[in-house]
């Protein structure tokens, strides 16, 4: 076929696709990244951390991005961090590197990420849930579990509710137990340092807490940077409990999951990261937490209930029939996702949802409703 042929193909089907920029996506924890992002995405295509001994300039860029990661999560700069592919390949690398250095149990609520789940699997980790109480870790429930040796997983920034477990509690109940505590703030990472400046919050979630181990924080979420990008931070050297020998490698051995790494999205991160700086990323945050506001403020105006108060730019309204509701707002084009437990249904509030669309979305919502 020749090139004209192929685009028109491809189009066909780019058509049926949603796109973040018609504003209709409200589940997704992605948006649209910035256009530099994008062209610095295309330039290091070929870039392949799997082997970095090729990639010199790359692993340089990994570097300042994983910098940036420990700012964000009160790191200091000689810890340690990868971008990895995602919040689960990040999940999947700390406990996997937890377990090598001897814990055996998974502690973490429902509310965690399904990747831990699947984690616990993979690795035949036992895994048992601890209560929640308003969408957040009991303490109680977790004295009253915990044993020595445990991997602690704890949520900055849940996946349903985007709320923030306890952290600083946690980890002085981590302490006392010799256990190992695992932070998922894939999410919340770039949100609640922000928070904390806008004066949303005063929670820690990071290293400032002595008993965190490891982070996940992904530049893909709310740092703007198109995926392949997740982030796994660390205080001590836990690549080298994981890596394996390579020895047809450049560097002889490989330290994660995977092998060959789309690395333009690394390159890319740190665009975004360059093109927003700390900032132009507490701006975005800014704004995220004036539409959730207004969000919050509209719907009630409307006489829909909303769940809890968010912490971050997560919004629950409480509905009937949310799964009948969820069918109804993408037959109307609409990219919605639901908490069933909850029965909510879950915006997520990244830039592209605008109060245009929030208005738009709650007229249609109370259409539905009428009928
Ligand atoms: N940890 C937390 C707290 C998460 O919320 C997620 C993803 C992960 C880990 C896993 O990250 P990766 O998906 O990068 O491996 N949470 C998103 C969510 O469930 C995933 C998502 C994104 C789902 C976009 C749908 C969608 O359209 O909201």
């Amino acid at each position: 076929m020749d090139e004209k042929e192929i685009e028109d193909l491809l189009q066909k089907y780019y058509l049926k696709d949603m796109h973040y920029e018609d504003g209709k996506i409200l589940g997704s924890m992605y948006t649209k990244p910035p256009e530099i992002a994008l062209k610095a995405f295309f330039k290091f295509y070929q870039a392949n951390l799997g082997n970095p001994g090729l990639y010199k300039g790359t692993v340089e860029i990994e570097r300042e991005v994983v910098k940036f990661l420990l700012r964000l999560t009160s790191g200091k700069d000689d810890f340690f961090g990868h971008v990895v592919s995602g919040g689960t390949e990040a999940n999947v690398i700390a406990l996997w590197a937890a377990r090598e250095m001897g814990y055996k149990r998974v502690l973490a609520t429902q509310d965690a990420h399904f990747s831990i789940r699947k984690a616990a699997n993979l690795l035949k980790l036992s895994l048992e849930n601890v209560e929640i109480i308003k969408g957040r870790m009991s303490i109680e429930d977790l004295e009253r579990k915990i044993k020595g040796g445990d991997i602690i997983v704890a949520t900055a920034g849940t996946t349903p509710l985007g709320f923030i477990d306890p952290i600083e509690e946690i980890g002085k109940i981590c302490e006392m137990h010799n256990c190992f505590l695992h932070v998922d703030a894939a999410f919340g990472g770039y949100v609640i340092p922000f928070l904390r400046e806008l004066g949303y919050t005063n929670k820690k979630f990071g290293f400032d807490i002595s008993a965190v181990r490891t982070i996940t924080i992904d530049p893909h979420k709310m740092g703007m940077a198109p995926y392949p990008a997740g982030g796994i931070v660390s205080k001590e050297n836990i690549f080298e409990k994981i890596e394996i020998e390579a020895p047809y490698l450049m560097v002889g051995k490989n330290e994660g999951l995977l092998g060959t790494r789309q690395s333009g999205s690394v390159a890319a991160a740190y665009a975004a990261q360059l093109y927003f700086g700390w900032d132009g990323y507490r701006e975005i945050v800014k704004k995220c937490m004036e539409n959730t506001n207004y969000l919050v403020k509209r719907a009630r105006e409307e006489n829909f209930e909303i769940l809890e108060m968010p912490e971050m730019n997560i919004v629950n309204i409480k509905i009937k029939n949310v799964g009948k509701v969820k069918k109804e707002l993408y037959a109307r084009g609409w990219g919605i996702s639901t908490n069933p437990k909850y029965s909510s249904l879950r915006i997520v509030v990244m830039p592209h949802v605008t109060k245009e669309i929030i208005d738009e979305f709650l007229g249609e919502l109370k259409n539905i409703k009428k009928s």
